[in-house]
């Protein structure tokens, strides 16, 4: 791996933590660079209070100085508001009162579709909340900060990353046509990120019905990336391939079950000759290396491959699993029946999901291209990139 990154933090603890490592040296960059994403990954109709209380923030720990990175790991906290309401439950000293009484806000009620039981199990724990804190999708945060750097980094090399919401609840969204050139600029303007406002108050009086039902909500959201040129990913190992890489990151989102490239699962269904792309010459395009494929029912890959077209991964999450009108389970205290723990929660996070899905794609493209292109510092990797791209024009000629 060229780039990668880590994260640590829980959901209700002091603040997060995250670590990106192989960004090249002597990229532009700002706080606010990465503030503007954490604040997109908060929008979304159908979220709940936690997201009143928070307004996240980055404070860089280390591997930037003067507003350009050092090629050294970069470090950022972000602090959770809401530790002040939960110290005395998510404190890491032993409190007196615990050996009497055990934490407060045990969580023994562990929820149906969520981690609580399992890891409870697994980890051996007696407190579900040992499991949930770090389960929590609060953890997206720091994965949007790593990430809010390598868009940056692909940006430096005309890269672009946008991603809108396709369905929810049930309620389809209608690409629309023209499909605009800056996907971000319309879709954040939307609630729920959509394109389709007949559908966006389909939806909306879709998530206020699963709301006063107790209920919840799941979705899709594509991500575009645009302006990648020919050639990141690689056809020759499995774990090399971009399309598995892609489809990995994708799923490690909390609550995503599916992903689909270009066509997807409908490809399945269909002739050949109705799947592939047709490939001809297109003289003025030359990060795809002077062709193009008429259509782009692939979604940007071939053979592990980026094609240069535009890449299109579509993500599917479930309902969020903590549904205040509560579904059966056990109490793992008693092994008696009981309704599962119902703390506050989102009826949705579909929106925010997009966002998260943007970040898992920047990751991976931007550890492609510095794996493609190499270099430790901004330059030597822009020198790289332009000797591929004129090196490529050449080699197809009428
Ligand atoms: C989450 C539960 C809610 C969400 C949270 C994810 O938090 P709380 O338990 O504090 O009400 O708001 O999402 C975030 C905090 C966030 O930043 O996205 C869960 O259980 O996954």
């Amino acid at each position: 791996m060229s780039i990668r990154f880590t994260t640590a933090g829980e959901s209700h603890g002091k603040a997060l933590i995250s670590i990106l490592e192989g960004c090249p040296a002597g990229l532009p960059l700002l706080a606010a660079d990465i503030d503007e994403q954490l604040v997109r990954r908060q929008q979304g109709y159908g979220r709940g209070r936690r997201m009143q209380i928070e307004q996240d923030h980055v404070e860089f720990l280390s591997g930037v100085r003067a507003g350009e990175t050092l090629g050294s790991p970069i470090a950022m906290l972000i602090p959770n508001r809401d530790w002040n309401n939960w110290q005395d439950i998510m404190d890491p000293a032993p409190r007196p009162e615990d050996a009497a009484e055990g934490r407060q806000r045990q969580v023994t009620r562990v929820r149906p579709g969520h981690a609580d039981l399992t890891g409870l199990l697994k980890y051996d724990r007696d407190d579900a909340r040992d499991i949930l804190e770090r389960a929590s999708a609060r953890e997206t945060t720091a994965r949007v900060a790593a990430g809010a750097i390598c868009r940056n980094l692909l940006a430096q090399f005309g890269v672009t990353i946008g991603s809108h919401l396709v369905h929810l609840g049930g309620i389809d969204a209608e690409r629309p046509d023209p499909f605009p050139a800056d996907i971000n600029i319309v879709a954040d303007r939307s609630p729920l990120r959509t394109l389709d406002t007949d559908a966006e108050a389909k939806m909306i009086v879709r998530i206020d019905a699963a709301k006063s039902d107790g209920n919840t909500l799941g979705g899709i959201c594509e991500v575009v990336v645009d302006g990648l040129p020919v050639g990141l990913g690689s056809h020759v190992s499995w774990d090399r391939k971009l399309d598995g890489r892609l489809a990995g990151a994708m799923l490690s989102i909390p609550a995503v079950k599916g992903v689909e490239i270009g066509m997807g699962f409908e490809a399945a269904r269909r002739m050949g000759s109705e799947v592939h792309d047709e490939i001809e010459m297109a003289h003025d395009r030359v990060r795809t290396g002077n062709v193009r494929r008429r259509t782009n029912r692939a979604g940007g890959l071939e053979g592990g491959m980026t094609t240069g077209e535009p890449l299109v991964v579509r993500v599917a999450m479930k309902p969020i699993s903590t549904l205040m009108k509560p579904l059966g389970t056990i109490d793992t205290k008693t092994a008696a029946p009981a309704a599962a723990t119902a703390e506050r929660s989102d009826v949705t996070a579909v929106p925010a999901m997009g966002v998260i899905a943007e970040a898992m794609a920047a990751l991976v493209l931007a550890d492609a291209f510095v794996e493609k292109f190499g270099g430790d510092s901004l330059p030597e990797l822009r020198r790289n990139h332009d000797a591929y791209l004129s090196h490529i024009a050449t080699r197809l000629q009428g």
